[in-house]
């Protein structure tokens, strides 16, 4: 009884993030994730590789580029890939993306390569990772680019680090976003593998509040058990087992930290992004979605999160920080709602941020 109530609280909560957050406007299908063939970026003419990156890697419109297949550089498209609860398109709601207006933003300034491919918002990362794969297959055979840059958001890291292992030769980098390398507390105890008692009581309510409408829009491939199990301590052992780091490709991470949390020793960088530096003294309230869960999961020893995610959990690679956000935050929900009192964290400009600075080291 527990774990299934307790599987259906995270359920009802994806709820809230799908059915307030997780749809997107401007593409009902990935057919129509189509790119502009302006400019790339100008963000790579400051940095050493800009020589290279103005050359381009790929043909616009089928203009040249073909070529030299056999030498990858820069810069390459960017695939967006979403989390837990992530979907392309809603039903019935048709003004919010995932990414919360992350594409426009980065269209705006130069970055028009940017792709936000959908997977199976409830399942394990084998399976997304999967889809992703073929999603980008797609994306490389309509931009002509040899690789892509994965950013995952949450799970859509683990999908990233799924297809960076089976198949090496279509990623450059990764970077992942508040990603549960080292999986989530909240899945022990939402699968039963720990016990707390007062989560469970709020649980049901929120279960019976918002949980069985939405069950429905789920469909037969999906298995949240499956999803879940991912993020459990056996699960991400078993994933970190199965899918190690590919040589030769760039892993980067970076998180969210909340509940008024500066972060600490845990959020010192390896290497300083301007703009997350520029966040170290803000701090950022929890969203209300997460405040059993961010309880949970600080422990004893208020251990720096985002209300999902722990910090240390969300190292991989060259770590890069940590902004004032909690997980929905990080991603601009929901509907683009402050990220709270007093806190002046722009998720867009985040992801500006992120895409130049891999810009800039030639990707
Ligand atoms: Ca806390
Ligand atoms: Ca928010
Ligand atoms: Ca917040």
């Amino acid at each position: 009884m527990r774990s299934t109530s307790s599987s259906l609280y995270l359920l009802s909560v994806g709820c809230l993030l799908v059915s307030a957050a997780c749809a997107d406007v401007e593409e009902p299908s990935d057919d129509d994730d189509s790119y502009v063939t302006t400019g790339v970026n100008g963000s790579t003419s400051s940095g050493e590789t800009g020589g290279t990156a103005s050359t381009g890697a790929w043909g616009h419109n089928g203009s040249g580029g073909e070529g030299g297949g056999s030498s990858s550089h820069g810069p390459y498209p960017i695939v967006l890939a979403h989390g837990f609860f992530g979907f392309e398109e809603f039903a019935g709601v048709e003004f919010a993306t995932y990414f919360y207006q992350v594409k426009q933003y980065l269209a705006d300034n130069g970055e028009t390569q940017i792709f936000t491919p959908a997977v199976d918002p409830f399942n394990d990362s084998a399976t997304r990772g999967a889809q992703l794969e073929a999603h980008i297959e797609s994306i490389l055979a309509e931009t002509g680019a040899d690789k892509v840059v994965v950013i995952g958001h949450s799970q859509g890291g683990l999908d990233a680090r799924v297809v960076a292992h089976d198949r090496p030769e279509l990623i450059a980098a990764v970077l992942t976003v508040a990603t549960p390398h080292g999986g989530s507390p909240v899945s022990d105890i939402a699968l039963g593998i720990t016990e707390n008692d007062a989560a469970s009581d709020i649980i049901d309510n929120l279960v019976n509040l918002i949980g069985s409408a939405i069950y429905d829009e789920v469909g037969d491939e999906t298995s949240v058990t499956d999803a879940l199990y991912q993020f459990s301590t056996p699960g991400i052992a078993e994933f970190n087992a199965t899918y190690p780091d590919a040589p030769g490709i760039f892993y980067a991470s970076m998180t969210g930290r909340t509940d008024y949390h500066l972060g600490g020793q845990a959020c010192v960088p390896d290497f300083h992004l301007a703009y997350i530096d520029s966040l170290k003294t803000v701090e950022d309230p929890t969203e209300a979605l997460f405040v059993i869960s961010e309880a949970i999961i600080d422990g004893s020893d208020d251990s720096p999160n985002d209300g999902l995610v722990r910090v240390e959990d969300a190292k991989h690679g060259e770590f890069w920080g940590c902004v004032p956000a909690d997980h929905t935050d990080e991603i601009g929900q929901i509907f683009g709602d402050n990220p709270g009192f007093g806190n002046s964290f722009d998720h867009k400009q985040l992801f500006l941020e992120l895409v130049r600075e891999l810009r800039r080291r030639g990707f």
